[in-house]
C-alpha cells in the first residue's frame, strides 16, 4: 500500500545511520533532522543546522529522539506465497536423508506445489499476508516476492495476482517476481525442456498484464540447465523483463556467470560459484544476493565466496529467502545474525544488505535503500543504542516504527 506520494514531514532528534556511499561507519549523523517533501527526502543533518522553513512548511513533525533511524529494510528475496508447510521433510532431513533427494522423490517443492495449487487465491492471501507480517513488524517496507509453486499458467498467474494484492492490502512496497522455472511439475516429470516451452509461453501474458517486475530461474542439477535457463531468459529479454537467477546453491553450474552474460539484476546464493563467475558479476554490475537461512536450515558447508566477491568489489545483499523447504523463517534481522555468526560478515556489512545492496538487487538503487536527497523516505525505527544491535540480538525484535514515503504506518497484527 503505497501512501499517498504526496506527503511532506519533518523528523527531530534522534540518531540515523544513512548507509549512504562514501561515508564512514554506517553514515551515522547523531542529533539529525529529516525533511520530506512529496514523500521524498529534500533535507537531512544535523538538528541544529535544519533551516527553519522546513518545520513552518508542514505539521507532521516528528520527534523520534532517543530512537534511530534507518532506511526501511528491503527484503530482496523471498517466496512468501505456498499452502501448506515441510515440517515432516524437516524431520526427514534429520533422519538423514538430503534435500536433493526429498526432491527427487517427489517431495521438496512439488510438495508445496500440490498444496498451493489446492488452495485458492483468499486463501493464499490470508497465509501470505501472515507471514509478511512478521516482516513487517521488524522494520521492512520492501519485499520482493517470488511465484513457483504454481508451475502452470493458471496457478503461476494466481500467486502473482496474490504477490501484488499483498502490496495493495499491506503498508510495504511489493516486487513480484515471476519464478515459473523453479521446478519441474510432476505431470511434466522427465520432460523439463517441454515445461520451459510453457514457461516462455507464459511471459508474453505476464508482461501485459504487468503482473512481474522480473523473472527468475532455478538453475541446478534438481532444476534447470544453464540452456534451458536460457531460454526462458531470451523471451524475458525480448520482452523488456529484467532477470535474476538462483545460481550455484547445491552445485557449480556456471550459473554466475550465466546471470552476468544477462545483466541479470542479482545473482542469489552462489555458494558454489567460481572466480570467473565472480568477475562476470562484477562486470555486468550484478548484485549477489546471500541467502544464510538456506546455508543454516540444510547444513551446507560451502561458504559462499565473500572474500571474492570484496575483491571484486561485487556488491551483495542478504535475504531471508523465506519458503518453506530450505529457509522457514520470517525474520530478516535474523539473517543479518546468521551472515555475522556463519559467515563473518560485519553488522555493517549485513544492514547494507538488507538497505542499499538490496535496493540494487531489485533494480530500485537510485530511489531506495539509503538516506540521501531525492531518496524515497521509507524509514525503520528502532529502540537501540547503535546500529550494530540490529544483527546481534537473536529473536528481540527492536522495531518501533515504519515510514513509507515520509508517512508512519501501523503493522498490526494479522
Ligand atoms: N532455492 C531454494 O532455496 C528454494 N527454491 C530455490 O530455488 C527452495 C524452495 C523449496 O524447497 O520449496
Ligand atoms: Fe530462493
Amino acid at each position: 500500500m503505497t501512501p499517498s506520494a504526496l506527503w511532506d514531514s519533518v523528523w527531530l532528534g534522534g540518531h540515523i545511520a544513512t548507509l549512504a556511499p562514501h561515508h564512514e561507519a554506517y553514515g551515522i549523523i547523531k542529533n539529525a533532522a529529516i525533511a520530506v517533501r512529496n514523500g521524498k527526502i529534500c533535507w537531512l543533518g544535523k538538528l541544529r543546522d535544519l533551516p527553519p522553513q522546513y518545520i513552518q512548511h508542514t505539521q507532521n513533525i516528528y520527534d523520534f529522539s532517543k530512537q534511530w533511524l534507518t532506511p526501511g529494510l528491503i527484503d530482496c528475496h523471498t517466496h512468501l506465497i505456498y499452502a501448506g508447510n515441510r515440517a515432516t521433510e524437516f524431520e526427514q532431513r534429520l533422519q538423514g536423508i538430503d534435500y536433493a533427494t526429498i526432491a527427487k522423490q517427489g517431495g521438496g517443492i512439488q510438495a508445496t506445489v500440490n498444496a498451493t495449487r489446492q488452495a485458492d487465491a483468499d486463501q493464499l492471501l490470508q497465509l501470505a499476508s501472515k507471514r509478511l507480517g512478521c516482516l513487517l513488524r521488524e522494520g521492512v517496507t520492501t519485499v520482493e516476492i517470488k511465484s513457483g509453486y504454481g508451475l502452470n499458467a493458471e496457478n503461476e498467474y494466481k500467486l502473482l495476482r496474490c504477490a501484488r494484492r499483498l502490496g495493495e492490502i499491506l503498508p510495504v512496497q511489493v516486487r513480484c517476481t515471476f519464478l515459473g522455472a523453479h521446478a519441474v511439475p510432476a505431470e511434466l516429470h522427465g520432460q523439463a525442456d517441454r515445461y520451459i516451452d510453457q514457461v516462455c509461453d507464459m511471459l508474453p501474458e505476464i508482461k501485459t498484464q504487468g503482473l512481474a517486475d522480473a523473472v527468475d530461474a532455478f538453475c541446478e542439477t534438481i532444476a534447470f540447465t544453464p540452456a534451458q535457463v536460457t531460454r526462458v531468459f531470451r523471451t524475458a529479454a525480448s520482452l523488456g523483463l529484467p532477470v535474476k537467477l538462483h545460481a550455484d546453491q547445491l552445485s557449480d553450474s556456471h550459473g554466475a556467470k550465466l546471470a552476468a552474460d544477462f545483466a541479470a539484476l542479482s545473482a542469489d546464493h552462489l555458494e558454489y560459484s567460481n572466480e570467473h563467475g565472480i568477475k562476470a558479476l562484477a562486470a555486468a554490475g550484478t548484485v549477489a544476493v546471500l541467502l544464510p537461512a538456506a546455508f543454516y536450515f540444510l547444513r551446507e558447508q560451502q561458504m559462499p565466496p565473500l572474500a571474492l566477491l570484496r575483491r571484486h568489489q561485487v556488491p551483495w545483499a542478504l535475504a531471508t529467502d523465506s519458503n518453506p523447504g530450505s529457509a522457514p523463517v520470517l525474520s530478516l534481522l535474523l539473517i543479518l545474525n546468521m551472515a555475522c555468526t556463519l559467515w563473518r560478515v560485519t553488522p555493517e556489512e549485513a544492514l547494507l544488505g538488507v538497505t542499499r545492496h538490496a535496493a540494487m538487487a531489485l533494480g530500485l538503487g537510485d530511489s531506495h535503500g539509503s538516506l540521501a536527497l531525492g531518496k524515497v523516505a521509507d524509514f525503520a525505527l528502532w529502540d537501540i543504542e547503535h546500529p550494530a544491535e540490529l544483527a546481534y540480538w537473536i529473536g528481540a525484535n527492536p522495531c518501533v516504527g515504519r515510514v513509507l514515503a515520509g508517512k508512519p504506518v501501523i503493522t498490526t497484527a494479522q
